[in-house]
């Protein structure tokens, strides 16, 4: 046991007062009142919401600590191999419910709360989200910690504690204006580890010295220094005690508070900027989702990032003592998407210059230890970086990529010989003016597995933007794992009363840890009671946004209507331009219409969310858009709640979580084949909403299990979208009728300046059409008239619902991580501790 590794003179006084987390009310109640009174110093008399939160927090978060050291430990202990994920984003939202969900103590810290004076929904709100992502990327990070804990797996995130995260959004006068998400004020979830650093050099020069055995080695020296100090946020699993750890790192000066020779020879303020300008490398994220601007603070970023895990991951085999043969049996190491990719270079870096293997040796267990998820085909989202960059920021760096190179295009000319097109195409620099370092192409060599997300995406990726790469390393090396969520926060937490109500039904909660057991409920599907208390969840869920809306946008909103979501982030791909064009369409179709003819139309809330990158000027206009329509839409007594358009601000983790549970239909309208999956069509498929959709990324494994009956698909198909773009630019390009119609409708000035939207309609109208607006635009409108007649047949419809959330089990992330495990990291769930001493796998 853990025990017995302690000397046997400390051993008693360490085990008789080792430390336990509160077990019930009355603990977590005293343990509140203690970290108010000390850790917080207030009392009884000015303890407000906030401070109750705190408080709260403190006292989960001082069990989940007591977790995190015995898993370390148990960890430790069985020296099995370990899979370190390392993401630039983990989008994490809020932690306090998840904690008291996870650990299953809920009901008991609420009922502590009231006896103490507070609602528990109140002090849950007070928690600022954790915000460390853009998007989908950064979201399923966050899904995946949760199921790498609950599923027992000896698992690290590594990340970066930026001080600002996604920026705030706010709607002026129908424009997005960002705002910085400063959220570090008081943050109970982190430990600081001051002890726990790491020296990142960048800059410099490189050198060539021979070492004791005569042998020439590279020193990489001179240029400067900053402190990595790390963060660590303990992951509780659910229902076993396995907490993980994600560690984030973050920026400091190297010489400590500031440069104090500066400082005494009166260069005071040169010696504050030298701080400032470390303490920028982790000072903010970068708010594009699938654009990539070429920064050197981001790759500065980046390296400081991955040279920080590395050095922390080597230092944790090294303690072992193990042959570095040995690295690969011991260690997996996931790069989510290639923001990672330097990590390749630097343990091979690592290797070859500081620990002297000799290079193939080195390159075995680097390759065999790597995999990489690509998350994008969009050319835009492509890292590149010039390697003029390269060579200023990290020299070494540069050679080693330049040596990986020449050997791979070594081995590609003796299998293709003469081929030298394909060496030119598949060339990890590409010969440009400037020169650029390809980075997915740098992780595809220097990892054994790459994957897509979800099945149409890996298949894109073989055939179009990787395909010279299943040709050169044979197609086992390309694979897919289908997306995932974890269904303790996208069910349980966000949509407790449909949790409850599954369960009344499957028998246990069993569901939220082995999904495909919703297939259970179908057998109820014609239980009346069991429908009606269905139908009566999703109008309570609807009564709460409903709420949410008028709070947040001044608009009333009739909860009977037929919601319609669109929630993500802004971006021409995504189309919600395609959504509010069809919304006008839509007005102009009732306004056109007798008052007679109008009580025949089903009424709707059109309901829009997302931020737009600050510089990406096409999707702040198509913000834009909406909220102008929703102005005239909103206000028109001739549609009164036939049509309610919103857009709401600031969509983040914490506002998914009202929504998701309250839609009837969303929509996951991209362009066929640039969605690479998509995880949000699975969220509200999950809490019993339908989507509209195109065939795309991970909808159409969606279809396939749900079935086709249950989903409303629309659009044409990836195959076909190459040929439509050609048509496009070289045949005569056809508006739509109706799209046309709408586009004279914005001109005329219905909907304000028609100046503002110019670039929206010529994008579509004047250059090429390239994501397909007006060719899906058809089907798109009657696709809608579609779920429009579906809806009125509520029967029906709790039909669809209750049966797509019974055939929803394949899109957990537990289903997702094990495939991971088992096909690309190939590691083992630990046994967790009993009390009884025997080991048990949970
Ligand atoms: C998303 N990607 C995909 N990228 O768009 C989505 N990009 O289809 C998929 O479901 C999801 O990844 C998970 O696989 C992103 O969210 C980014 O946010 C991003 C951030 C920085 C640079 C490039």
């Amino acid at each position: 046991t853990v025990e017995a590794s302690i000397p046997e003179p400390q051993r008693e006084a360490w085990t008789k007062h080792q430390v336990s987390g509160f077990k019930d009310k009355d603990e977590f109640e005293s343990e509140v009142v203690r970290h108010v009174e000390t850790t917080l110093a207030r009392s009884m008399f000015n303890c407000d919401e906030s401070a109750a939160y705190s408080a709260a927090s403190l006292a989960f978060r001082d069990r989940l600590i007591l977790e995190w050291n015995r898993t370390q430990q148990r960890q430790t202990f069985a020296d099995s191999k370990r899979v370190y994920y390392l993401s630039l984003e983990f989008l994490m939202g809020r932690a306090l419910d998840n904690a008291m969900l996870n650990i299953g103590l809920k009901d008991v810290a609420k009922s502590g709360l009231s006896e103490l004076g507070f609602r528990i929904e109140d002090i849950i709100e007070q928690e600022h989200d954790a915000a460390l992502g853009n998007g989908g990327l950064g979201r399923l990070a966050a899904c995946f910690l949760d199921s790498l804990a609950s599923l027992n797996y000896p698992a690290w995130g590594y990340g970066l504690r930026y001080r600002y995260g996604i920026f705030k959004q706010e709607i002026i006068d129908g424009y997005q204006v960002e705002v910085p998400d400063y959220w570090l004020d008081f943050n109970p979830w982190e430990f600081p580890r001051h002890d726990v650093t790491v020296d990142i050099q960048f800059y410099g020069y490189v050198h060539k010295v021979q070492d004791e055995s005569g042998r020439f080695v590279s020193r990489w020296e001179g240029g400067e220094t900053v402190k990595a100090v790390a963060y660590d946020v303990p992951i509780p699993g659910y229902d076993t005690p396995s907490t993980n750890n994600l560690r984030l790192w973050s920026s400091k000066a190297a010489s400590g508070e500031f440069d104090f020779q500066k400082f005494n020879n009166g260069e005071y303020e040169s010696s504050v900027a030298d701080q400032q300008r470390a303490e920028t490398i982790s000072a903010v994220l970068y708010p594009n989702d699938n654009l990539e601007r070429g920064k050197e603070l981001r790759l500065k970023q980046q390296y400081f990032w991955v040279a920080a895990s590395l050095y922390d991951i080597v230092r944790r085999f090294k303690k072992s003592k193990r042959a570095w043969r040995e690295f690969p049996d011991q260690v997996a190491i996931q790069l989510n998407d290639t923001h990672p990719t330097l990590a390749i270079v630097e343990l091979q870096r690592i290797l070859v210059d500081l620990e002297g293997l000799e290079w193939d040796e080195a390159w075995n267990i680097v390759t065999a230890t790597f995999g990489y998820t690509n998350h994008t085909v969009l050319p835009e989202a492509l890292e590149k970086w010039p390697v003029g960059l390269f060579q200023h920021l990290l020299p070494r760096h540069l050679q080693i990529i330049y040596d990986i190179n020449l050997f791979f295009l070594q081995s590609v000319e003796r299998k293709f010989p003469g081929d030298r097109d394909l060496l030119r195409r598949v060339s990890i620099i590409e010969e440009s003016q400037p020169k650029m370092v390809r980075m997915a192409f740098l992780a595809i060599v220097g990892s054994h597995k790459v994957n897509g997300v979800a099945e149409l995406h890996s298949d894109l990726i073989k055939t179009t933007i990787f395909k010279d790469f299943v040709n050169i390393f044979g197609v086992d090396k390309f694979t897919n794992v289908t997306n995932g969520i974890t269904p303790r926060r996208w069910l349980h937490q966000a949509n407790p009363r449909l949790s409850a109500l599954i369960k009344s039904k499957v028998g246990s909660l069993d569901f939220l840890k082995d999904l495909t057991l919703l297939n259970k409920i179908e057998l109820s599907i014609n239980d009346k009671e069991f429908r009606r208390e269905w139908a009566d969840i999703k109008y309570s869920n609807k009564v709460r946004l409903a709420k949410h809306i008028k709070e947040s946008t001044g608009v009333s909103v009739d909860p009977s209507a037929l919601f319609d979501v669109q929630v993500k982030r802004i971006h021409e791909y995504k189309r919600q331009q395609l959504n509010i064009f069809g919304v006008i369409h839509r007005y102009l179709t009732l306004k056109a219409q007798s008052p007679e003819e109008r009580k025949k139309a089903q009424p709707r809330v059109t309901i829009f969310g997302g931020k737009a990158a600050p510089g990406y000027w096409m999707a702040k206009q198509i913000i834009h858009l909406i909220n102008t329509v929703g102005n005239v839409v909103n206000n028109d007594k001739d549609i009164g709640d036939l049509l309610k358009v919103v857009f709401l601000e600031d969509y983040n983790v914490s506002k998914a979580e009202i929504i998701t549970p309250a839609s009837d239909i969303s929509e996951h309208i991209s362009t066929a084949g640039t969605e690479a999956s998509g995880t949000s069509n699975m969220k509200f498929v999950l809490n019993g909403g339908l989507i509209i959709g195109t065939c795309d990324g991970a909808n159409i494994e969606i279809t396939r299990e749900i079935g086709e009956n249950n989903i409303f698909l629309f659009g044409n198909l990836a195959e076909d979208v190459e040929d439509l773009r050609h048509s496009h630019t070289y045949g005569n390009h056809q508006i739509d009728p109706d799209l046309a119609k709408v586009f004279e409708e914005i001109e005329k000035g219905t909907f304000g300046n028609p100046h503002d939207f110019a670039s929206l309609i010529s994008a579509v109208r004047d250059h090429g059409d390239y994501y397909l607006v007006s060719d899906d635009f058809r089907s798109y409108i009657e696709t809608h008239a579609l779920v429009d007649e579906a809806y009125k047949n509520q029967e029906e419809w709790i039909t669809k619902s209750i049966t797509s959330v019974a055939r929803m089990g394949f899109f957990s992330s537990d289903r997702c991580i094990n495939e991971y495990a088992e096909g690309i990291w190939n590691i083992e769930p630990l046994k967790t501790q009993t009390k009884d001493g025997t080991g048990k796998d949970e």
